[in-house]
């Protein structure tokens, strides 16, 4: 009898406590405040690590005009959102909240030579660290995939293998078809710039290739930012032209 009133009450406890960190993760109203100043040796800090849902303010310690905006110059397609669209004047301020986690590279629009980067972390970044393996073989990952019918615990320990070998990265370089890096963790809407450094398009497929999921043609010697919708969290293989060679972990 104890131990069934014990299971009931450790069962609303986590019930409650996985409500909690829902809205915490989905309110958004948690997150604390960071600076950064332009001054004349450029954005101090120029790296700056924060968490999702954090806010940046940009001040000016040299009163002139200014515009940080993410990268690339002058679309700044990287994080649209992060760009404030105008001119801030020197004794003015521009803040700005990151709900999306990546690795934001940025620029003073007005001068871009003054650069900076924010990192923003997932709420448990520590899930979100890669571990640190350099080298490892997307031939022989996609060879371990489970045959159809597999346990589910194989396709479980598939995944996570997979997750071991997934950076976070708002660029993916496809030029070769080798993509870099190869297993890229993603949300299930984040823009990604692709590279294409090669003379040829390149075609990144997802599902059958008469009727595909994902279908991005990436033209050749470009950088273009894509908005992917991912139908759901999981693992996403990819063909680059015919050959499998990629992988997005959306989480
Ligand atoms: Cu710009």
């Amino acid at each position: 009898m104890f131990n069934k009133i014990a299971i009931i009450l450790v069962s609303i406890i986590i019930i409650l406590g996985a409500v909690y960190s829902y809205q915490s993760f989905f309110s958004g109203e948690t997150g604390t405040n960071h600076s950064v100043i332009l001054g004349p040796g450029g954005f101090e800090p120029k790296e700056l690590s924060i968490n999702v849902g954090d806010t940046v303010i940009f001040s000016n310690s040299k009163g002139n005009q200014f515009w940080p905006a993410s990268d690339l110059h002058p679309t700044h397609a990287l994080y649209p959102e992060f760009d404030p669209m105008q001119v801030v004047e020197g004794n003015k301020t521009w803040s700005f909240k990151f709900q999306k986690a990546g690795t934001w590279k940025y620029h003073d629009h007005l001068t871009p030579v003054y650069t900076g980067t924010i990192i923003v972390g997932g709420k448990g970044s520590a899930k979100n660290a890669t571990k640190n393996v350099e080298t490892f073989n997307i031939d022989e990952l996609f060879a371990q995939f489970p045959a159809e019918g597999a346990p589910a615990s194989e396709f479980q320990a598939w995944n996570s293998k997979v997750e071991g070998y997934a950076k976070e990265s708002s660029v993916l370089n496809i030029s070769q078809c080798s993509p870099q890096p190869p297993v890229v963790r993603l949300n299930q809407k984040q823009s990604l710039v692709i590279k294409n450094s090669d003379t040829v398009n390149h075609h990144l497929i997802h599902g059958p290739i008469d009727n595909p999921e994902i279908h991005l043609e990436i033209p050749s010697g470009t950088e273009i930012s894509y908005e992917i919708n991912f139908p759901n969290r999981g693992v996403f293989g990819y063909k680059c032209d015919n050959k499998r060679v990629g992988i997005f972990f959306v989480t």
